[in-house]
């Protein structure tokens, strides 16, 4: 009997993968184990948190206007230190950064723009709850200049090559996808590798929850408001039950792998949504797309919509195609946002 059971780690795995990338001479895979070391990093912080001095904020805001977490500062310099080593990195976007990085523009090797949040939800970390980075990664455009970095950000979410993320939860998970099915790797901390444990993931048609902040349910659009309104009176078929953890990618997760829906409509605090398009919702449109779900903004699909700032905003609800070709419906009947 053998001792031995042969393990696919996500670095075998991302080498496999990448022989379908044309061309591709093993730099696609230098670059995602870039993205697989800053979060190796992170999650032995974010795991410690309480044990070092890496709680709390770290007196100044970010671009967004919000107060910086340590660890948002700590996660944010992980994944840039990883992946301006990487020569096939052009360009790098991060949440916490105002502007995007040329790292390697004038390289003719520099082929991929990275965009990341590098710790998502950390408002959360003070309370042990779970969090994520978001990695979202586009190829430059034909024709795009060396030194204009929109020319390389500011494109569709249909034309991402590679999208992920890690959850820090109960236990450490990366999820990707480079348009060849969905698979989840989880980090093995006896030998820090990160290990497939959910193979071709598929998002269950339907699922048991809906998952959204109903405390702005009045300000919702019309819509939207009727969507989930049918969602608790049974007009779907199923009962469901509400789970809102206020980290987008731990409510994502949940609905990826059990099924349902997790939206984030307009609101009279945030009329063009809360959630950032490049590196919340596009990543998360890819995975979703991917594993059999769908992703919409309030008026169209996530990865049409052609982005116009590197930091812009927008609505999202994201699920199974039962409840996605649902709230199409509602936005038919009630009107866009
Ligand atoms: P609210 C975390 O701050 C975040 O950006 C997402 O991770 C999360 O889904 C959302 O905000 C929660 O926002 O308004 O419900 O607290």
């Amino acid at each position: 009997m053998a001792l031995h059971k042969p393990v696919m780690t996500v670095q075998q795995h991302i080498l496999l993968e990448q022989k379908r990338f044309p061309g591709a001479s093993g730099e696609f895979s230098f670059l995602l184990s870039g993205i697989t070391l800053a979060t190796k990093m992170i999650q032995a912080q974010v795991r410690r948190a309480g044990l070092t001095d890496l709680l709390g904020s770290y007196g100044e805001t970010n671009v967004q206007g919000e107060v910086q977490q340590k660890l948002d500062v700590y996660a944010n310099e992980a994944l840039l230190d990883n992946l301006r080593v990487r020569e096939s990195v052009g360009v790098l976007a991060s949440e916490e950064n105002e502007r995007p990085l040329m790292v390697h523009g004038s390289s003719p090797n520099a082929k991929y723009a990275v965009i990341f949040d590098p710790l998502d939800g950390s408002s959360n970390i003070d309370v042990n709850v779970s969090v994520g980075t978001t990695f979202s990664i586009l190829k430059r455009a034909e024709g795009s200049s060396l030194d204009d970095s929109s020319s390389w950000l500011l494109q569709p979410g249909s034309q991402q090559v590679a999208a992920g993320y890690v959850v820090y939860g109960s236990s450490t998970m990366m999820v990707y996808t480079v348009g060849n099915g969905v698979h989840g790797f989880t980090l093995d901390p006896a030998v820090g590798a990160y290990v497939l444990s959910h193979e071709n993931i598929r998002m269950p048609a339907q699922g048991p929850y809906y998952s959204t902040n109903e405390a702005y349910r009045d300000t919702f659009p019309r819509a939207d408001q009727e969507y989930i309104e049918r969602l608790r009176t049974g007009k779907l078929g199923r009962n469901y039950s509400s789970r809102y953890i206020g980290s987008m990618i731990a409510d994502f997760h949940r609905t990826l792998l059990k099924g349902g829906v997790f939206l984030y409509p307009p609101t009279s605090t945030s009329p063009d949504g809360k959630l950032r398009l490049l590196y919340e919702a596009n990543p998360v449109a890819m995975i979703a797309e991917e594993a059999g779900g769908a992703a919409w903004s309030g008026s169209q699909r996530i990865l049409d919509i052609v982005p116009k700032t590197i930091h812009q905003r927008t609505a999202l609800a994201v699920g199974g195609q039962v409840e996605m070709d649902e709230y199409k419906r509602c936005l038919a009947e009630f009107g866009e946002a």
